[in-house]
């Protein structure tokens, strides 16, 4: 499926500023595969990114039956909704749209959390979901200049924030968004990085 295939069939799906958030991502996580390009699969990328929220204002009720009734996690229904949009969204995007490439659905579905064991391809729309230029997160910028340097190190910042700032927030946590800050910290970039904060 080419670009602007894909765009038109999102478009009618989200709000303007989270379309234009969707062209950042995807955009983002380009740019970040380039040095791996020949290794990885780059319309698998560009497809990810551009459907990564595709269900992300679908009706709440409409998710948790589709949740229900298809083979996702029941827990996802103990957690807050805004998790919802990345598994409901890979399956729909399957469904409605007809992309079958598991790397496309994986990266869709695991954007939001991330999980133990991603590929290159989930971790470069994890990544870039969270430091596309529109972000204004707080530690953002430190995240920007580490995903120059290492994906997994950069990934694992992300995660990090993401947790402290739910905590800081008395919000619950998703296991797999522990599961990828843990699965992340083992990674030998991520290991260097510590040793050297840590001394
Ligand atoms: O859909 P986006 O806004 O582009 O970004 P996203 O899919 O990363 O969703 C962002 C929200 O999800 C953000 O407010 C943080 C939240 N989130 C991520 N992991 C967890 C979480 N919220 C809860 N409650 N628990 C989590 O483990
Ligand atoms: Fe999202
Ligand atoms: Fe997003």
């Amino acid at each position: 499926m080419k670009r602007n295939e894909a765009l038109a069939l999102v478009e009618p799906h989200l709000r303007r500023e989270r379309f234009e958030h969707t062209i950042r991502v995807t955009d983002t996580a380009l740019e970040l595969a380039k040095p791996y390009e020949g290794k990885l699969d780059t319309e698998a990328i560009e497809l990810a990114g551009i459907f990564h929220d595709y269900a992300k204002y679908r009706n709440l009720h409409e998710m948790k039956r589709w949740i229900i009734s298809n083979p996702l996690p029941k827990d996802l229904l103990d957690y807050h909704h805004e998790l919802w949009h990345g598994p409901v969204g890979a399956l729909l995007v399957e469904r409605e749209i007809g992309i079958h490439q598991q790397d496309v659905l994986s990266a869709i579905r695991w954007h939001t959390t991330g999980k133990a064991k991603m590929s290159l391809t989930d971790k470069l729309i994890f990544l870039s979901d969270y430091i596309e230029p529109g972000r204004k997160f707080s530690g953002v910028e430190e995240v920007r200049e580490a995903a120059a340097k290492s994906i997994d190190v950069a990934c694992w910042m992300a995660s990090r924030n993401t947790i402290n700032f739910l905590m800081n927030r008395n919000q619950k946590i998703y296991p797999d968004t522990f599961h990828a800050y843990n699965d992340l910290s083992n990674e030998k970039d991520v290991i260097k990085w510590r040793e050297n904060i840590n001394g």
